[in-house]
């Protein structure tokens, strides 16, 4: 494999999809010693046909506003890999979605449900339509538009959407509501859903409860736990708040969230009223979390900056991608931070991640830390198919069991001879490996 030649004609035939070229550079630069091991996958031109989406659908979403205004948004689902199991991952509803983001969300995913052990491929799909600000109506007329317009590429066996950033348990109800109308099928199709329509328990906790089981990990080959850590958490999403949930509950003081508006320091650390108060900022639509430190005397606001600057044990990015620069990520390493287990999709950009590897930092990738939540929209899949629902002690046991299963494969491909762990080495050599002998297997398609 010759990188600078795989990059340079995927920047020529996709100039400018930053996210997306990123998000392979720092594949193929992981992979490439196996690959060149590997003299069939040259063969059968692996590299060039995985890095690459099997198909794209890119759409006009047209819908009506409260005001009675007519409103054009651009929809997309990205069906990038399915060599191991149905096209399978998240639909993103923010502003900034592009074409890009989306794409490296996708190849992403097809590591990531690789690693999980489950048969599913990568997908992912959104619009740059934006919720802020916008009325429960309008949400679902816009839900409504996107699936009449997508419904008949998605199916239990074909494609299967989920949420992401923008997209939670309201849209997903909305956008299955009208695919099972379309489709004239119940079949789940959509995971994420309400409990009382096929939904799994522990969804909504599983991206931050995986996260934390995969950090406890990482805590013990460093030969230490969790208990009495300090954590800083980004954003204020649904994933911010299962990792807080879970590090608060095994003992961790968790001491920021932050938002698009700024951060909050909070020394006395969340607890389970600070964490509902949380959920009422997301609700709110405003997108802000300013309202906390004027709801709990302790804790400062600070505008316009980001929670990295303080001094922690553990740092937990879950808010999106490219959120660490490499400024931050010199702050951490001097803050002698003791590990980062990135929660976001590609939480790090490029730099960032450089510098904790070159000053052995722990760092875990997203793809590793953030697959619990596609693993238990895997059970919700399988809870489908067989029309039954499992309790949440069956659905948490399993999430642990698959988390540190991943934690196990990053450790067998990351282990360097001086000790350090790549994670990110391991997950994407682990990724990697599944979905190029399932490619060979199924011949040149
Ligand atoms: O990034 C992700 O893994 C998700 N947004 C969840 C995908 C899913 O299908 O549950």
């Amino acid at each position: 494999m010759n990188i600078n030649e795989i990059m340079a004609n995927l920047e020529a035939k996709h100039p400018g999809e930053s996210e997306y070229l990123q998000a392979v550079r720092e594949v193929l630069l992981c992979v490439e010693e196996v690959y060149n091991q590997h003299p069939e996958y040259e063969k059968a031109k692996l590299i060039e046909r995985m890095v690459e989406p099997d198909r794209i659908f890119t759409f006009r979403v047209t819908w009506v506003d409260d005001k009675g205004e007519v409103q054009n948004n651009i929809g997309y689902r990205v069906q990038f890999n399915n060599a191991i199991g149905p096209y399978k991952g998240g639909i993103r509803f923010h502003a900034s979605v592009t074409l890009s983001i989306l794409k490296f969300l996708g190849f992403e995913q097809t590591f990531k449900n690789a690693l999980t052990t489950l048969p599913m491929g990568g997908a992912k799909g959104g619009s740059d339509f934006s919720p802020r600000g916008k009325s429960d109506a309008e949400i679902m007329r816009f839900c409504q538009a996107y699936v009449l317009e997508l419904w008949r590429n998605l199916g239990p066996d074909r494609d299967v959407p989920a949420g992401d950033i923008g997209v939670g348990a309201r849209e997903v109800g909305y956008m299955y509501g009208m695919y099972k109308k379309l489709a004239r099928e119940n079949t789940g199709t959509f995971t994420g859903k309400g409990l009382s329509f096929g939904g799994s328990k522990i969804r909504p906790e599983a991206t931050g409860f995986g996260a934390l089981y995969f950090v406890e990990s990482m805590l013990k080959d460093l030969k230490t736990d969790i208990k009495g850590k300090t954590v800083a958490i980004s954003g204020f999403g649904n994933v911010a708040w299962g990792a807080a949930t879970k590090a608060t509950e095994l003992g961790a003081k968790v001491v920021t969230i932050s938002g698009p508006d700024g951060y909050i320091y909070d020394p006395a650390g969340l607890d389970a009223e600070k964490i509902d108060y949380m959920l009422e900022l997301r609700a709110s639509g405003n997108d802000i979390v300013a309202p906390y430190a004027d709801r709990f005397p302790g804790s400062t606001f600070y505008p316009g900056r980001k929670p990295w600057e303080q001094k922690v044990d553990i740092c937990l990015p879950c808010a999106t991608q490219n959120e660490v620069s490499e400024a931050d990520a010199r702050m951490i390493v001097d803050n002698k931070v003791l590990m980062v287990a990135e929660v976001s999709n590609m939480g790090c950009t490029a730099e960032a991640i450089d510098c904790f590897i070159s000053n052995k930092v722990p760092y875990a990738p997203g793809k590793a830390v953030n697959a619990g939540g596609v693993a238990v929209s895997g059970l919700e899949m399988s809870q489908d198919a067989e029309h039954l629902q499992w309790n949440a002690e069956t659905v948490d046991a399993k999430l642990h069991e698959i988390m540190l299963n991943i934690h196990e494969a990053c450790v067998e491909y990351g282990q360097q001879p001086d000790g350090y762990i790549n994670y990110m080495k391991g997950a994407n050599i682990a990724g990697f490996m599944k979905v190029a002998d399932a490619m060979l297997a199924q011949g040149v398609i």
